[in-house]
Formats: C-alpha cells, sequence, structure tokens
C-alpha cells in the first residue's frame, strides 16, 4: 500500500472572509463570523480552511496588498480573534490554510515606504527599481490587472515594478534580506501553529535577467508580463530554501499558485521528492474559455469546449500520477460560479448541474478545493452593474479596455464581466433568505446576488437532497475510499463532446464516472459489469444507458 500523506486525503474549504458572515453588524465579514459558522464547515466535512488573507492591508486589491504581515486587518478582528478561530477550529479537527502573499507587499508597508523614501536607504533594494529608458518605462510588461506594470515614483526619479495594481510593489527576492524577513515572517504563523500556506502568485517570484520585454499580443498594448515572468530562473531554489528554513518545521501543507505553469514546471513546484511544494493551483483548464483576441485576455462570455476540458484535465491527471500531486478546483475567489460556468443556472437545470459539476471534479486523483457558496450552487451575479463592482481587476478592464483604448464596447465588457469577473465570486455568502441573506445586519460592502430568498443554506440544509448533502456524501466518499485517492486515472472517448466519462483503477476495483455535460437526454453505453452498484448520483435511479439532461453517475465494481 502506498503511503498516503494527510494533505492527499484531504478537502478543502476556501473562506473568503469579507463575504462570509459578518458578526459585528458593519457590513464586512470578519474572524467572529467565521467562528460562529466553523459548525456549518464542519457539519459539510471538510478537512481544512483556507484562509484568504485577513493580515493588515490597505484593500486596494482586497487584502492582496499587505502593509503588516504580522497584523490582523481591522476591518476583520484582532490577533485574539484569530487564535481563537485557530484553536476553535483545531478543536473540530480542522486545519487552517493561510494566504501567502510574497511577490508583492503592499505600498503602505514599512518596507516599501522606507524603500521609496531615497535611492540609498537600506531598504531600497528590497523592490525592482529601475531608471527610465528614454523617458519612458524601463520595459514593456503590462500589468495583471491592465494598464503599465511600472510606476513612476517623482521623488527619487526612478520606476518601481509592480505586477498587479500600482499598491503592490514588487519584492527583490534576488536580495537574501528579503528571503530571510519572508522566511522570519512565515516562521512568525508556523509558531502560531496553523497547518500550511497558500502561496499567492508564487511562480511570478524570480523575475528573468535583464528584465527584457514580453511579447505583445496583437492589438494589445503591453508586453506579456506573465509569460516573462512566471518560472524565472531561481524559483526553485528560493522554495527549497523555503523549505528548509521554514516549512520543514511542521508537518504542513502547501499549495502554490501559479499561474504560466505547464506539467513540466507542475513536476518540479510539486515534486513528490519533498523538496518544494506538496501542490499547484495550475491554470491551464481556468484559460481554455479566453478570448480568442489575445489582447482581451479572460474576457469572454462563451462556454469551453467539452473536448478542450477533457483533454487538458486528463493530461494533468495522467502526467503528474506517480510523480507530483493535483489540486482539483473549479472556481475560486478570481473566477466566477462553478455552475453558472461549466454547467447551468437556469433555475430548472441548477442543482442538477451543480452535482455534475462536482462529481466531475471530486473523483480525480488530487486535493479538491470548494470555495464558499459552491456547496450549495450559488451563481454569478448577473444583477450586478457598472456602478456596484469593486473589484479593481473589473474597474480596469472598463477604464482601460473600454474607456481608454476603445477595445470594446461597455455593454459586452458587461456581459463579459457577469460571465468572468472576480465579484460573481464575492457577493456575500447566502445563510438565508432574510434580508441580506443573513449575512450582515446592515449595509454589505458588496451587493448580493437577487437570487438569495431560492439559494441559501438555510434551504439547503432543510432539504435532504439538496446540492450541499451531495456535497457531504462527496467529501465522505474521498474519506472513506482509498481508490478516490490513489486509483489511476483513464479517460474514455475523448471525442465525445457531450459526455465527460473516465475510470479509476484501482488494486482489483474500479470507479466508472459518467457525466452528462448537456442538457439534452443522451444514449451511451458503457462497459457495467452486473455486479457494479451506483456510488452516488443525481438522479434518484438509474436507467442504464440513457443519460438524462446533467445526469451523472459513479458505479463502483
Ligand atoms: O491571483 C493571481 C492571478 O494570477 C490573478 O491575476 C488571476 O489570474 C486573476 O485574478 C484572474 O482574474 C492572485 C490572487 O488570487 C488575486 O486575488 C490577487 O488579486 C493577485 O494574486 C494579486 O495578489
Ligand atoms: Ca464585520
Amino acid at each position: 500500500t502506498k503511503n498516503i500523506k494527510w494533505w492527499q486525503k484531504a478537502v478543502v474549504y476556501q473562506v473568503y472572509p469579507r463575504s462570509f458572515q459578518d458578526a459585528n453588524g458593519d457590513g464586512i465579514g470578519d474572524l467572529q463570523g467565521i467562528e460562529q459558522r466553523l459548525d456549518y464547515i464542519e457539519k459539510l466535512g471538510a478537512d481544512v480552511i483556507w484562509l484568504n488573507p485577513v493580515y493588515a492591508s490597505p484593500d486596494k486589491d482586497n487584502g492582496y496588498d499587505i502593509s503588516d504581515y504580522e497584523d490582523i486587518n481591522a476591518k476583520f478582528g484582532t490577533m485574539v480573534d484569530f487564535d481563537r478561530l485557530l484553536s476553535k477550529a483545531h478543536a473540530k479537527g480542522i486545519k487552517i490554510l493561510m494566504d501567502l502573499v510574497v511577490n508583492h507587499t503592499s505600498d503602505q508597508h514599512q518596507w516599501f515606504i522606507e524603500s521609496r523614501s531615497s535611492k540609498d536607504n537600506d531598504k531600497r533594494d528590497f523592490y525592482i527599481w529601475r531608471d527610465p529608458v528614454d523617458g519612458h518605462e524601463p520595459n514593456n510588461w503590462g500589468s495583471f490587472f491592465s494598464g503599465p506594470a511600472w510606476k513612476y515614483d517623482e521623488s527619487t526619479g526612478q520606476y518601481y515594478l509592480h505586477l498587479f495594481v500600482e499598491g503592490q510593489p514588487d519584492l527583490n527576492w534576488v536580495n537574501t534580506k528579503v528571503r530571510q524577513s519572508v522566511f522570519d515572517m512565515m516562521n512568525f504563523w508556523v509558531d502560531k501553529g496553523i497547518d500550511g500556506f497558500r502561496m499567492d502568485v508564487i511562480s511570478l517570484i524570480s523575475k528573468p535577467d535583464g528584465l527584457p520585454d514580453g511579447d505583445v499580443p496583437s492589438g494589445g498594448t503591453y508586453g506579456n508580463s506573465d509569460k516573462a515572468v512566471a518560472n524565472g530562473p531561481y524559483v526553485h531554489d528560493y522554495l527549497k530554501e523555503m523549505r528548509q528554513k521554514v516549512l520543514n518545521r511542521a508537518d504542513m501543507m502547501t499549495v502554490g499558485e501559479a499561474s504560466g505553469v505547464d506539467i513540466s514546471n507542475a513536476i518540479k513546484y510539486a515534486d513528490n521528492d519533498a523538496s518544494e511544494l506538496n501542490m499547484v493551483f495550475q491554470f491551464e483548464h481556468m484559460g481554455l474559455d479566453n478570448n480568442p483576441n489575445p489582447a482581451l485576455g479572460k474576457w469572454y462570455d462563451k462556454k469551453v469546449s467539452l473536448i478542450d476540458l477533457k483533454e487538458n484535465l486528463s493530461k494533468w491527471q495522467n502526467k503528474l500520477a506517480g510523480k507530483a500531486w493535483n489540486s482539483l478546483y473549479w472556481d475560486n475567489h478570481d473566477q466566477p460560479r462553478a455552475v453558472s460556468r461549466y454547467g447551468n443556472d437556469k433555475p430548472e437545470y441548477r442543482e442538477v448541474s451543480a452535482k455534475m459539476v462536482a462529481t466531475l471534479l471530486h473523483f480525480m486523483q488530487g486535493t479538491p478545493y470548494i470555495y464558499q457558496g459552491e456547496e450549495i450552487g450559488m451563481t454569478n451575479a448577473y444583477n450586478l452593474k457598472r456602478s456596484d463592482f469593486d473589484d479593481i481587476e473589473i474597474k480596469n478592464a472598463f477604464e482601460y479596455l473600454v474607456d481608454k483604448d476603445h477595445l470594446i464596447d461597455e455593454k459586452t465588457m458587461l456581459s463579459y464581466v457577469h460571465a468572468k469577473g472576480r465579484d460573481n465570486a464575492r457577493t456575500p455568502m447566502q445563510w438565508d433568505e432574510t434580508k441580506n441573506a443573513g449575512y450582515t445586519t446592515s449595509t454589505p460592502w458588496l451587493k448580493l446576488n437577487d437570487n438569495y430568498q431560492e439559494i441559501n443554506v438555510k434551504q439547503a440544509l432543510s432539504d435532504s437532497q439538496s446540492i450541499f448533502y451531495y456535497y457531504q456524501k462527496l467529501i465522505q466518499l474521498r474519506h472513506e475510499m482509498p481508490v478516490i485517492t490513489t486509483g489511476d486515472y483513464e479517460l474514455l472517448d475523448s471525442k465525445d463532446d457531450e459526455v465527460y466519462a473516465y475510470r479509476r483503477l484501482g488494486d482489483g476495483e474500479q470507479l466508472l464516472i459518467i457525466n452528462n455535460f448537456t442538457d439534452q437526454k443522451l444514449i451511451r453505453q458503457f462497459d457495467v459489469p452486473r455486479q457494479a452498484t451506483v456510488l452516488i448520483s443525481n438522479y434518484d435511479d438509474d436507467q442504464g444507458e440513457l443519460l438524462r439532461p446533467y445526469e451523472s453517475k459513479v458505479y463502483y465494481f
């Protein structure tokens, strides 16, 4: 039998603190709110909570711009609240994964305040400063969130690099003092007893020598900094050093958010040899429904092709097997809602398709991540208008792509934002049908999805057939059946563009997972032995080769 690590059998529940539960009635979710809802997460059966950043921050990018790594954002509470949440979670056997954002800090971080104060300040080299070239930016890189990746600083006459927004200057990882400061800070959290880290854009920390220009997509203005920066020359050295100096001090779980990472890079980051991270969040499947015009990037509103999705997910399943470990996710705080993107959020299909989408992912090899609200089938927020959005990525997209560069008109952009915008995931958690959905007693920081009277936790918990109980069962099955963790993966019928079926092969046992990805009745034949039993399904009977709309079923034999 194989040597299974705890995090290989675990299911993670992602909490976006700002939108989960507001305990003190200021319209913003907080740590005490999460504490009040721990029973709910326990009931679902998740093993681990991944908390999005809760550190001190001016919130230019909702906490991903950190001004003090060892303090809690006052909007969310205090360090006392944090410590209590950690110990209450541990008392329930639930682990806590912290977000680690160390590609950049806030421009309000003490390090940056000192760094920008003068060219000879001893923190100057904590960030990436360059002289202007011919009176403009040092290279052509664009920010991930539109516009240039460089900001000119009047007082010292140099530019600093910010791959994300201006308020997020990139740290200079070449500097050993930067690395040591980051490792010390991580050890502060390890000493508190946290259980691991989700590492924000960790694939971007090592910039290429000489900072060469990126390719400019046709019709675009800036060079692609993601491609230019991802998997830089020293990233694996830095992570090996981090492993030695921090991560090996406890039995932790680590997942690196790794945009721009392909299979061969992933095997380096998440190698079974335990030299760097446990797993990465890869982005390839997230890009399959990008706009065909590269200048518009992710902004698009067409559904992914099932053939492409199968090909991609199967590649990750097969190529990482035995070498590295997969993370499994459909959504998170940066992505639209899973049921809206991969299923069908029309009322008649929402529940059945949300279960299908869940089944498809949860029987794969890897560690599944559930984003808050996914387990009750929360949908994209079509009721939000341009003036309602909070997310800086969305605001910048309107400002640059629509207003400044005229790449697209406002109406089309709104349709793209309704399909892909990050605020789809960030509307408050829908707990019940009362005003503000039981999330807050005052005005929420971001408008609620207007479907909260139909879609909410209270409703889900009162219906034994709900999406919630389906997820609960998926988690329980993963805990009980080793084949789900260790079995080999085999895709069936790669050319079928309506049904996604695959097998998991264990020692003398098998799972056959069949998912109808359409709203049509279909006929499909599979080899199902007589002794097979249906382990889980989103319909209450099995009609053999007839697959009903979004039907999903798993045979065990
Ligand atoms: O996201 C990194 C990242 O790659 C994003 O640019 C992602 O592609 C985009 O949000 C999709 O629309 C991480 C965090 O998850 C995100 O919330 C932060 O804004 C970002 O890093 C900067 O810290
Ligand atoms: Ca609050």
